[in-house]
């Protein structure tokens, strides 16, 4: 049986009511209408946002366009903007609980897995900063006597930045210090589930010192305010998380007026685990990396690929410790898996496990949703005996689910791992590296763990192959993906043809 922390009540919650910040003030929309959010493991309205309208992206943007055009940020020196994120770190360093409880609320995230993404986001925040006073260009003297070459990173202009809701505060901070860096203004819109938090930095960075107009955040749905975000003309780049079917219609948006886009999209990531591999620390890994942030997350280590000679220990022993895991109150620091997003999306993780049950599949542990009598909770799930071709193992489940193949030959293994349309990250579980590093080369993933999984820092570049996404974040190249490169070619001297 699951261990379940039984969610308490929000009896005297003080709902808090957001404004946007379009051109360095507080405003409501001009449609006049609210978004009300309802806590996913509460059952009760926690949040209510402005429902933006197209009007209010379109004067977002037009703020952003002044603030890049009057040039005032883009010309500070790096030393300057370095010095306002450094502030805006300190400052959500500050506000960290607040923000928390926050995306713990909205979003039915662990508190204790949240207080970490924060203090995670702390550290991206001032790597930006720190990357914001590195950003150079190149020359070149070699290109003969009367020649100088001089290639310049310029600001590419005006930026949208669209986040989706798993990780509210982490993702926009994987995009907006680094546009804030380059001397971008921006535009930016979080996930209509989950925009407290993305608010609450804006009140930070208006403290910091960030300019009117610099950094606008607008409220509201996809449709709304996300789309004109994709094709305004004014917009110079997009940089969006969320679904591949958006992440294919915001390209789609941007290549009318060929904007440049940077896409983080879903995953649906393999570990490939050899008879050799150190078991006990690959059972720790997949329990993580199934069932970290209920699942939701594109880079869940959902689909394991287990040597035949293992498949059998490891998936009943992962079933072990899958009771273990609590669910359950988001606010509760000893709770390990949160709420479920909304109600729909889990009927769309048990649609999966049942689909997965009726084509063959084994329930070796949960697959049940979890009822507490407030919110939407989903028990740690894993299948065995999934075959390849089977949606589970194919499609994003976006749940705490984990499903089992196995294989007997390495090229087997890489052939199941490579044979769908993600391609964002993968595992590698063996104690000869040789087996690793042929096996992580072969993988067409834009990250590869071995012998771990999810780890992360901000010096390391993130992003998908296939339709995982486009282009990369964070590393020590993230500034100048917000950067249109120039050439100065200069002639010097007296001419001698
Ligand atoms: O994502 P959407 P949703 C996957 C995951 C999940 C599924 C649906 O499988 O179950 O996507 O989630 C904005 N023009 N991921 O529906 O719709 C939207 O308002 C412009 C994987 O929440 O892609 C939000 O701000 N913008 C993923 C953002 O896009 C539009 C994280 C993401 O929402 C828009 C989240 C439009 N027409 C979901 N429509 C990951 N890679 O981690 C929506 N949006």
């Amino acid at each position: 049986m699951t261990v379940m922390v039984q969610p308490k009540a929000l009896t005297n919650y003080k709902v808090r009511d957001f404004r946007m910040l379009i051109d360095g003030a507080w405003v409501e929309t001009d449609g006049g209408k609210t978004l009300e959010r309802v806590a996913p493991g509460h059952g009760v309205v926690v949040s209510r946002y402005q429902a933006g309208t197209r009007r209010d992206a379109e004067r977002a943007i037009a703020a952003a366009r002044r603030a890049f055009d009057d040039g005032h940020w883009p010309r500070m020196t790096g030393a300057e903007r370095s010095n306002i994120l450094l502030k805006a770190a300190d400052l959500i360093a500050a506000r960290a609980e607040e923000l928390a409880h926050l995306d713990a609320v909205e979003a039915g995230k662990p508190i204790s897995q949240v207080r970490g993404e924060i203090a995670g986001s702390v550290d991206i925040w001032r790597y930006a900063a720190a990357l914001a006073r590195d950003l150079h260009g190149e020359s070149y003297n070699t290109l003969g006597e009367g020649t100088l070459g001089v290639v310049l990173r310029e600001a590419i202009g005006v930026v949208s930045i669209i986040t989706p809701w798993n990780f509210p505060f982490l993702i926009v901070g994987q995009k907006l210090p680094f546009a804030l860096a380059a001397g971008c203004t921006t535009v930016v819109k979080p996930s209509e589930l989950t925009s407290g938090s993305t608010l609450v930095l804006g009140e930070i960075l208006t403290e910091a010192g960030v300019p009117a107009g610099v950094a606008n955040i607008v409220t509201g749905t996809g449709p709304e305010v996300g789309a004109p975000l994709t094709t305004h003309p004014d917009v110079d780049m997009v940089s969006f998380t969320g679904s591949t079917g958006v992440g294919r219609l915001t390209m789609a948006n941007a290549a009318q007026t060929l904007k440049k886009v940077s896409l983080e999209l879903g995953g649906k990531n393999p570990q490939i685990v050899f008879p050799d591999a150190n078991l006990d620390e690959f059972i720790d890994a997949a329990v993580f990396g199934g069932y970290f942030n209920a699942g939701e997350c594109c880079n869940a280590g959902s689909r394991l690929i287990l040597h035949r000679d293992v498949a059998e220990e490891a998936t009943a022993r992962i079933a072990e410790l899958s009771k273990l895991v609590k669910v359950g109150d988001p606010l509760d620091p000893s709770t390990q898996v949160g709420a479920i997003i909304t109600p729909q999306h889990l009927q769309k993780i048990a649609g999966y496990v049942l689909g997965a049950a009726s084509g063959g599949a084994r329930l070796a542990y949960g697959g049940d949703t979890v009822d507490f009598g407030l919110g939407q909770y989903m028990a740690p799930t894993i299948l065995s005996q999934v075959t390849p071709e089977m949606a589970v193992a194919r499609e994003e489940v976006f749940g705490p689910v984990l499903s089992v193949l196995t294989f007997e030959t390495t090229e087997e293994a890489i052939q199941i791992a490579n044979s769908i349309d993600y391609g964002l990250s993968a595992g590698v579980w063996s104690r000869d590296f040789d087996t690793c590093l042929t096996v992580g080369r072969r993988m067409r993933a834009g990250t590869v763990w071995m012998n771990t999984f999810m780890d992360g820092s901000p010096e390391l570049p993130f992003g998908g192959y296939k339709q995982s996404g486009l282009g990369r974040e964070l590393g020590r190249h993230a500034v100048e993906d917000y950067t249109e490169t120039k050439t100065l070619n200069m002639h010097i001297g007296a001419r001698t043809n």
